[in-house]
């Protein structure tokens, strides 16, 4: 089992929603007390589902169901979920008790459970349009350089605090949902959208004297992914969010948050089977057509969503690899590339033909992101990715006009400070490359990052360990350094210290010029830091 969302995952309103039954066992069968299944079936959900599935179909991580389980075994099982294995699943034994331990490695055995769906009338009835348009400010009502904004997920208090870029202060903590997830902006710049893990989906107004939500609706029971259409003529008019469970996606007003249709992913995967949970990872809006790109995990079929007429709405179903998971454009906008992370592949569509454009080979477990684009003195334009299983970051020829050679292909890997990478980051005014290391289980790689030189790639990369520069007292728990960003200048780079709930988290904020710490933003309020979204950044899709 891979530790579900990197350390503490939820569906815990789903669980929450499962009737807690307990199927009658024959005396060899597996089970437990109703109350043990029910516990365990809480810490299945929490921890374990993200990766391999509610179904325990698998995903980026193995198949869990009960044949195979109990082909293992109890205490195999129990071994594995204590300690982890080579396959790249972390050890539980330092958040969950040996009893927990047992009754999960039992439950595993067991039919899995079936969540309930959500369908439209759930959602709707789950609708709260809090501040309604018209009352909501005409202009900006406060003196906040808005473009210079960052929405950082304060992912275990189901918070985003809204920080003055420029001030490097907090100017708004808003409540979202639970295990808070990503952040996206309206093509506008002025609504930021919060989705979190148990589907709650909130509508932040920067223009309020104090931004606050201003709309809300619950769009599934397990949510990732939220983006806006940002084509020319439909700005802030949609907004279409995709859940893990029930696996499908919504297409919503985009200043109201009012859900329009509702789309099922279920069906067919790229090998021709049926697939019961087909979960929408990511979800990125196109700038050159009115359309989204929907990946799907589990089935590998990229989705074309043209959102022009919604009423008839027309889709074009890529076939590429199975596992689709994050990704992000290249520098021209054309190009969308997407790790297909258990695959070990990277999928590119060219949604200007609206066709995959190549599917390449990398080494294991790419996790870019929304990865970064650069000019490589050697190769022309590449796009990067970090990997959650290797030591590097793989550089992918993205000009196929005038480096036709070098498209499509792995130019280079560069060595990193050590697998367990989840981000990297430049931007088009930096000459660095930013990667981090957060899923490194040695506690010296995930406080550090690598920097590249891109004006001289074959110099070995500095390595920075962020924790130790903060100023946060020593620890022996990990302050794990995550998700580089960029300001809207692109001359600063902020990092967040990742540390436990009840530990000091801070961001640090290097100067990209000199790569030496210009500020540390620390706050009591600041619980559990992970992702950044810099307004201008997020809005047009710089990275
Ligand atoms: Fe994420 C992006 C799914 C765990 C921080 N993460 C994404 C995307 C998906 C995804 C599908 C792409 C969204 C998009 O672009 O529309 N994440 C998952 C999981 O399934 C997983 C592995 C396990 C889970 O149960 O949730 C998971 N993610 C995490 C974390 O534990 C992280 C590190 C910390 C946190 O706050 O949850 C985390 N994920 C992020 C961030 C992004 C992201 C910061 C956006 C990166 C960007 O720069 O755009």
């Amino acid at each position: 089992m891979i530790r579900s969302s990197f350390g503490g995952s939820v569906l815990v309103m789903a669980a929450a929603a499962l009737a807690a039954t307990v199927s009658p066992a024959s005396a060899q069968e597996p089970t437990l007390s109703p109350q043990d299944k029910d516990h365990a079936k809480n810490v299945y959900f929490q921890r374990c589902a993200g990766c391999h599935g509610v179904l325990r179909k698998g995903a980026t991580g193995k198949n869990l169901e009960p044949d195979n389980m109990k082909k293992l075994g109890q205490s195999r099982l129990e071994r594995i979920i204590a300690l982890g294995t080579d396959g790249g699943m972390v050890n539980f034994d330092d958040i969950l008790s040996k009893d927990e331990i047992r009754n999960l490695a039992t439950y595993v055995q067991m039919p899995p459970d079936t969540p309930p769906e959500w369908g439209m009338k759930d959602m709707t009835a789950s609708w709260k349009n809090i501040v309604p348009p018209d009352k909501r400010p005409t202009k900006q009502m406060n003196s906040v350089n808005l473009k210079n904004v960052f929405s950082v997920t304060l992912r275990d208090t189901g918070e985003v605090a809204l920080i003055d870029g420029d001030k490097k202060s907090i100017f708004s903590i808003v409540k979202t949902g639970y295990a808070v997830h990503i952040s996206r902006l309206s093509a506008s710049g002025r609504y930021v959208y919060v989705i979190g893990r148990d589907g709650l989906l909130s509508l932040i107004d920067l223009w309020m004297e104090k931004p606050q939500v201003v709309a809300e609706v619950k769009i599934g029971l397990d949510a990732r992914s939220i983006d806006t259409s940002k084509f020319k003529g439909f700005e802030d008019k949609y907004a279409v969010a995709g859940s893990y469970w029930p696996p499908q996606y919504v297409i919503m007003e985009g200043d109201t948050l009012k859900p329009l249709k509702l789309v099922s992913t279920r069906g067919i995967t790229v090998d021709g089977e049926y697939h019961p949970e087909p979960r929408v990872a990511s979800i990125v809006s196109s700038q050159i057509k009115p359309e989204w790109v929907i990946n799907i995990k589990e089935t590998g079929q990229i989705l074309l969503v043209d959102y022009s007429d919604i009423k008839n709405l027309k889709t074009t179903t890529i076939e590429s690899a199975k596992f689709l998971h994050d990704g992000g454009w290249d520098a021209s906008k054309r190009y969308f590339l997407v790790a297909a992370n258990a695959s070990h592949k990277i999928a590119i569509v060219d949604t200007k033909e609206g066709k995959l454009a190549a599917l390449v080979d990398t080494q294991k477990i790419p996790h870019p992101g929304r990865g970064a684009n650069f000019v490589h003195p050697k190769y022309g334009p590449v796009w990067a990715t970090g990997h959650l299983g290797a030591d590097v970051v793989t550089l992918i020829g993205t000009d196929p006009e005038k480096n036709k050679q070098h498209a499509w292909k792995v130019v280079e890997e560069l060595k990193t400070h050590g697998a367990g990478n989840l981000f990297v980051k430049t931007h088009p005014k930096s000459k660095n490359l930013w990667a981090d290391a957060p899923q490194n289980p040695e506690k010296d790689i995930a406080e550090s990052v690598a920097v590249y030189d891109l004006n001289d790639l074959t110099k070995k990369p500095e390595i920075i360990n962020v924790a130790k520069l903060s100023g946060l007292p020593e620890s022996r728990a990990i302050k794990r350094a995550v998700h580089p960003e960029y300001n809207e200048a692109g001359d600063e780079v902020w990092i967040s210290l990742w540390a436990g709930k009840t530990e000091p988290s801070a961001i640090v904020v290097f100067d990209d010029k000199t790569r030496k710490v210009k500020s540390v933003i620390k706050d009591p309020k600041m619980i559990t830091p992970t992702g950044k979204f810099n307004v201008y950044n997020t809005q047009h899709d710089i990275y």
